[in-house]
């Protein structure tokens, strides 16, 4: 590891080369380019890190390791610790989650007039929509069509997306930022009240609005107002642990526990939505995230042992630039919008490598590249990394630009004593997003009838990589529109008489004659390391 003095003499190499940097136009891979770099260097080719399923409706597809033994695991009741005969909360539409995705559904099924209530693990907003940064796509200037949004999409996830889904992102994206501009979230905005917009890595057209480099908080904090204000019920550090079915294998609510007594509670439900997050705090293959602390893929087990459809569970992204140093922020996301506005990925040798705005699949691994095969990468306490020029972005644009732009990254580094105005930071990929999730239709719904899931839980609307900004995106587009139709759904269904879980034992015994059962509790709901009595 180089120390402190080391590192800012390696700085130096980079300022020394900064004008000239500046100046590159470095061009882009060819496909085969980059078919040739994932192959070899992004952790979704390392088949050793996969594990082919036993059981469930996915039978033979490989998933990361740390998933199969949770999809294959242990639940943590039996149908006899439950009475499910008189359940503690009634409702039409039960919202499990309480980030973008839940609080966008709560409110289009409160506007549709049904009753909606949010349960969640944590509280309203710890979710990964409040950790976004870099902003959101919409195709709603002149040069721009969601046509052209969806060629973007479509062929930055290797033309893997269900077509209808991204048709459906893209064609509700200009009014999915309408309605949150509203809803009261402050974009950025030229002084004529024009929006903001730049690029992000995969796109052609500048679309990415932004609140500044806090994008998805300001967003969560809009929704979180609204929900309250509306006077949806959020009951928070309450986990779903099973999804209920009714006698004809249709969702009809949840088994519930609370966080800090392990109470067990029944929600009954007309239709039920899934919407959990992602699952970054699994840090598959040991990577760090960049995700909030929440996110154990718990949707996905809830989902898959009812008997919901996995999509492209096996894609994740690394986001290229999480946090390489210092060691307190390692992991943690260095937003994308840093790279748009000018500044570039350079190696020990103060040489940029390649196209700071390629797709994030292809940056993450041209990173990992740079710093294995190549031996080009500067060595940290905690592994090597590469540096992105930060300074960069004012030789370009002038003083003032970086806090204005992104306030957020400088304060973060200036809490170490880094100011990113003046020396480049490191970065190295980070687990950010799971590209796949609940397979879903257009209308959200899973395959389980009543069942529908929103936001990252969600697999298909990305195919195998997802663009910067299409995630907040599609929070907005498919938490409105699960909302809208559970709703629907709810509109014309009974309240269920008979709730069952057998599919519990159903599931067991499914797992112990292929010889699969596992003793790991699941859904996991906490990371190994949270905190222990
Ligand atoms: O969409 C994202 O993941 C995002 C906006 C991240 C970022 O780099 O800021």
């Amino acid at each position: 590891m180089y120390k402190i003095d080391k590192l800012n003499e390696l700085a130096k190499v980079v300022a020394a080369k900064r004008a000239e940097n500046a100046a590159l136009e470095p061009r882009r891979m060819t496909a085969e380019e980059k078919d040739e770099l994932l192959a070899h260097f992004h952790p979704d080719y390392k088949q050793d890190e996969f594990t082919v399923l036993s059981a469930g409706v996915n039978k033979g597809d490989k998933v990361p390791t740390q998933l199969a033994a949770l999809l294959q695991g242990k639940s943590r009741i039996s149908a006899s610790d439950v009475d499910l005969s008189a359940p503690d909360y009634d409702t039409d539409v039960l919202i499990i989650g309480g980030g973008g995705a839940g609080a966008s559904a709560a409110i289009e099924a409160d506007e549709a007039g049904v009753k909606a209530m949010i349960v969640t693990k944590l509280r309203i907003g710890d979710a990964n929509t409040m950790m976004a940064e870099g902003g959101i796509q919409a195709a709603d200037k002149p040069n721009d069509s969601p046509a052209i949004h969806f060629l973007d999409a479509f062929g930055g996830g290797h033309f893997a997306a269900k077509p209808e889904l991204v048709k459906k992102l893209v064609t509700k994206a200009p009014e999915a930022i309408q309605w949150l501009n509203k809803l009261g979230v402050e974009f950025d905005k030229e002084s004529d009240g024009t929006m903001v917009t730049t690029h992000g890595g995969g796109t052609s057209r500048k679309r990415m609005h932004a609140a500044k480099d806090y994008s998805g908080a300001e967003i969560m904090r809009t929704l979180r107002d609204e929900v309250i204000n509306r006077g949806i019920p959020v009951i928070d550090f309450t986990a779903a642990v099973e999804i209920i079915l009714d006698e004809n294998g249709k969702a009809a609510g949840a088994v519930l526990m609370n966080m800090e007594t392990k109470e067990l509670l029944v929600a009954r439900a007309k239709t039920v939505i899934i919407a959990t997050g992602g699952a970054g705090r699994l840090h598959y293959q040991g990577f760090p995230t960049s995700n909030h602390y929440g996110a154990t893929a718990d949707g996905l087990i809830l989902g898959y042992r009812v008997g919901a459809k996995l999509l492209y569970a096996d894609t994740l992204q690394y986001h290229p630039t999480g946090t390489g140093y210092p060691e307190q922020i390692f992991g943690a996301l260095v937003t994308e919008k840093v790279r748009s506005l000018g500044a570039k990925l350079v190696n020990i040798d103060g040489d940029v490598f390649m196209h700071p705005l390629e797709t994030r699949d292809v940056t993450a691994a041209s990173i990992i590249r740079e710093c294995t095969a190549h031996d080009k990468g500067i060595e940290t306490n905690l592994g090597k990394a590469i540096w992105l020029d930060t300074p960069m972005i004012e030789y370009i644009h002038g003083e003032g630009t970086i806090e204005k732009r992104i306030p957020a990254m400088m304060r973060m580094f200036g809490k170490y004593g880094i100011d990113i105005r003046k020396e480049p930071i490191l970065v190295y990929p980070t687990l950010h997003y799971q590209n796949g999730g609940l397979d879903i239709s257009d209308d959200c719904a899973t395959g389980v009838e009543n069942l529908y899931a929103a936001g990252e839980v969600a697999g298909g609307i990305h195919g195998r990589n997802r663009l910067m900004g299409n995630s907040l995106l599609d929070v907005i587009v498919f938490g409105r529109n699960a909302g809208i139709y559970a709703s629907a759904k709810a509109k014309e269904t009974a309240v269920p008489e008979k709730l069952t879980l057998e599919h519990i034992e159903k599931f067991n015994n499914e797992l112990k004659v292929c010889g699969a059962a596992s003793e790991v509790a699941s859904p996991m709901l906490l990371p190994h390391y949270a905190r222990k009595k």
